[in-house]
């Protein structure tokens, strides 16, 4: 396959003023008639008129009114046109209801329905299908079914027909179309100036009773836009449509968001409180795509964290804003680091900006998106929040209705503050997670700390240059009070120092507050303050990070060395849970071990090799411990966690659940599951059912439970996936990889529809000790169904090979058998472009 450039980029040779398009539905034979004004652009570099197309029958095509003779060659069109206006022609044909790969135009349960980001569009008529060529469209359905939806506002319909109209130059991968047998929720919502927005979610028949929150989550992100970034809503219609089979959560096509049922229908019997959370989170960032992503777009597929990474800043911001900015903090780092940092250590590491792919479709990474956000994070802390926001406000008057690059991006900034950006710029081109020493000095009152940088080497990145990292640091002193409030320290060399003067004794540093780089931050040069900085730093992020520190290195030694849970660790973590003046949201991560991927990343860090089922032992050993030592004060807080009334799942009660649920989790080592079934009994809410379920299947795979999930919920698909998931998450390692291929046998089982995909192989691959058991049968298993669903649906396919990423931190055998497994994956022929990159990527 072929590797595209960033170096190669040129600007394409026509730009499309006007799109009409028009679809007679049907499932087989779709037919879609295209009309696109065409003008020479007059800063093209060449004149070669070329339209992207793939898997299209071509009916007939003309060039301003006269039949032209193509020149098909692969996947695109090569035509000789005169170098000046003209209207393209054409009317093709494609087949809705055998599109597996779900790109394009498919069918989900008898629903019509687009995905076209990345390089979808081509899939549905020949186009110059990249981001850079913004249209307006115009588009009109035919087709016998109750609602026909595309982009933009409502222009006029019938019976069996609709016509849309999009005003916002637009481009194609934002296109979007829906028809199907649907039913809307609907809302208004005035804008700030007085727009009345017509606000509809719709659903299939019987989903009409999970819409509210998606509602009522989607009215508050169009305020919080408002109010922090001036950004006003811009259509008269925004609707939303739930469907089934999706690859990914959501996506923000223009006027018209088409969402993951998952990701956007809730209730409180069948979705948790971090379904709600999650749900939340999508709705927003997909709405903000409103403005960074859509009024101001990408100019080729390399500059994707352009939007991306600015999005997911700005849904982490307001998530922050609408829930507990420290508890959202820690959850964006653990994430950060379980798929970020991983990705970032192994094979698939890249820059937030690459620079070079064979399907863009692979790039949708955590890099990209977390990273990204990390970098606009940083940003934000360099500059100061009110040179951002100026910053923010100059982007989108300068930029408004362009696609533009990470270069227009960086100006906007040195343009507003004066700064010079350039070696700010390399976190969007160097891979790899910086690792950052530091070390301590304190002389006649005057504290230094020192730091060291450096980024280890990544696929095709030898050596890396310093990064500017912005530190936020706070001093304590030894009874606990804050002697320097949180600074922000500038790192721009390889290594540098600062120093505090006029302290009356050695301070206590808490170092990165909040998390103000993406860094591995190392500590060992100042002493051990983690018991110190649990109980007495104000700083949230920091106070659970030596929880967590603590955690870790108890596990460490467990592994390592044989020794038994620290006590004083134990006593730490003990006194947290009984302190009832921190949030109980906060409490449940403080109690949450590191996951068994962390604790191998830190081993091999080490120069160990981790064995995951040592990893796994240790883990319950500990719980075991942590289930004894604090058995006393469990049942209080259990009870005092009790959610009175109905449920609701803003913060303080989800809070309230978490804690309540993670003590249950202890409890039930010790009660033999009591507890946990008469939680399961009388639970009125999923995220107590849930957690009630997880409890009775980790003491033993309880079939009771099991069972009588299963026939409460084997109507709801959403439900169902939780069932298939859970039973596997909770499985013994010996078993996991016996259990998941026993459920695929079940006949719910629908292998074809990603969520049920990901909930059971995906929650394989999750499980670490079952999917690296000894025995390579998790390896093989999972291989096995990537195998399977690669000719069907080549892109899941590909994001699940990530499961492989890590296969050279273990041992010899273990390499052997995952290496088996990849090159058996490798060598099936006609394997799709995505996943023969994955392959190239892992093996390499
Ligand atoms: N911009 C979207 C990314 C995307 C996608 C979404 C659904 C299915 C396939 C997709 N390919 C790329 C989603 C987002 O980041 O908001
Ligand atoms: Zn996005």
């Amino acid at each position: 396959p072929q590797t595209i450039y960033l170096a190669d980029y040129t600007p394409p040779a026509f730009l499309v003023d006007a799109v009409h398009l028009t679809f007679r539905l049907d499932p087989n034979a779709t037919r879609v008639i295209s009309r696109i004004e065409f003008r020479p652009n007059p800063d093209a570099t060449s004149q070669d008129f070329m339209l992207h197309g793939e898997h299209l029958k071509l009916i007939w095509a003309k060039v301003d009114g006269q039949d032209v003779q193509t020149n098909l060659t692969g996947d695109s069109l090569k035509l000789d046109v005169p170098n000046a206006p003209f209207i393209w022609e054409a009317e093709v044909e494609i087949s809705p209801a055998t599109n597996t790969a779900l790109e394009g135009l498919y069918m989900s349960r008898g629903m019509y329905c687009t995905q076209c980001e990345a390089e979808g569009f081509r899939k549905i008529t020949y186009y110059p299908d990249r981001p850079d060529v913004m249209a307006v469209f115009t588009v009109r359905i035919e087709g016998n079914l109750p609602v026909l939806l595309s982009n933009g506002n409502a222009v006029a319909q019938g019976e069996g027909w609709a016509e849309w109209h999009d005003p916002w130059p637009k481009p194609a991968y934002l296109f979007a179309l829906v028809a199907g047998d649907l039913i809307a929720k609907s809302d208004t919502f005035t804008t700030r100036s007085g727009r009345q927005v017509d606000l509809n979610l719709y659903v299939r028949p019987g989903d009409e009773h999970k819409c509210d929150f998606g509602l009522d989550a989607l009215k508050r992100s169009m305020v919080w836009d408002e109010n922090f970034y001036n950004a006003e809503y811009d259509l008269d219609i925004f609707n939303i449509v739930a469907v089934d089979d999706f690859n990914m959560g959501a996506m923000e096509n223009k006027g018209l968001n088409i969402f993951n049922s998952a990701a956007v229908l809730a209730s409180p019997e069948t979705s948790t409180d971090a379904n709600y959370e999650r749900i939340e989170a999508i709705i927003a960032h997909e709405y903000f795509h409103n403005w960074t992503g859509n009024r101001i777009t990408c100019r080729d597929w390399f500059q994707l964290c352009l939007k991306e990474g600015l999005t997911v800043f700005r849904d982490q911001q307001f998530t922050a804003d609408e829930r507990s900015a420290a508890v959202a903090r820690i959850n964006d780092v653990m994430a950060l680091r379980g798929r970020q940092f991983r990705e970032d250590n192994g094979p698939l590491a890249h820059p937030v900006r690459p620079e070079s792919f064979v399907e863009i479709n692979n790039f949708y990474t955590a890099t990209v998106y977390e990273k990204g956000a990390e970098l606009i994070r940083m940003l934000k802390t360099l500059v100061g929040d009110q040179d951002y926001y100026k910053a923010l406000d100059l982007y989108f008057r300068r930029h408004d209705g362009q696609a533009c690059t990470i270069e227009d991006w960086l100006k906007v900034f040195e343009d507003t503050t004066g700064r010079d950006l350039t070696q700010f710029k390399r976190w969007y081109s160097q891979a790899g997670t910086p690792r950052l020493k530091v070390s301590e000095a304190f002389e006649n009152g005057a504290y230094t700390l020192t730091f060291r940088q450096n980024t280890p080497p990544t696929p095709g990145q030898e050596a890396k240059q310093p990064v500017v990292i912005p530190i936020a640091v706070g001093l304590l002193n030894p009874d606990g009070g804050e002697v320097v409030e949180t600074q922000v320290l500038e790192m721009t060399e390889a290594e540098q120092s600062f120093s505090f003067d006029g302290l009356g004794a050695k301070p206590i540093p808490s170092i990165l507050r909040g998390f103000s780089a993406p860094v591995i931050l190392e500590t060992d040069g100042i002493g051990d303050n983690a018991a110190f900085l649990l109980a007495h730093d104000t700083d949230p992020f920091n106070k659970w990070e030596s929880g967590r520190a603590l955690a870790r290195r108890t596990l460490i030694d467990m592994i390592t060395k044989g020794a038994a849970p620290d006590q004083a660790f134990l006593d730490a973590l003990l006194a947290v849970l009984r302190d009832d003046s921190l949030d109980p949201a906060f409490r449940a991560l403080v109690m949450r071990l590191p996951t068994q991927d962390e604790l191998a990343q830190t081993l091999f860090d080490m120069g160990h090799t981790p064995d995951p089922m040592a990893i796994y032992q240790a883990l319950e050993t500990l719980r075991q411990t942590m289930a004894q030592h604090m058995q006393d004060a469990l049942p209080r807080i259990y009870a005092a966690m009790h959610v009175g009334g109905s449920y609701s799942p803003d913060a303080e009660a989800a809070g309230k659940r978490a804690l309540g649920n993670t003590v249950l989790s202890l409890i039930s080592l010790t009660d033999g599951g009591a507890q946990a079934q008469k939680q399961y009994d009388s639970a009125d809410n999923m995220t107590q059912q849930l957690a009630a379920f997880g409890c009775l299947l980790n003491i033993d795979q309880s079939d009771t439970a099991t069972q009588s999930f299963y026939h409460q919920w084997k109507a709801d698909r959403l439900v169902i996936d939780k069932w298939f998931g859970l039973q596997i998450s909770y499985a013994a390692p010996a078993k996991a990889a016996e259990i998941t291929e026993h459920l695929t046998q079940h006949p719910d089982f629908d292998w074809k529809n990603p969520n049920r995909f990901r909930s059971t192989l995906g929650a394989l691959t999750g499980n670490a000790a079952g999917f690296h058991h000894p025995s390579g049968a998790g390896y093989d298993l999972v291989a096995d169904w990537l195998i399977r669903l690669d000719p069907v649906n080549p892109q899941t396919t590909a994001r699940m090979c990530t499961a492989f990423e890590t296969w050279r931190r273990y041992d010899t055998d273990r390499q052997a058998k995952m290496k088996a497994a990849l090159q058996r994956i490798a060598d099936k022929p006609n394997l799709s472009r995505d996943v023969t990159e994955m392959m190239a990527r892992i093996l390499n």
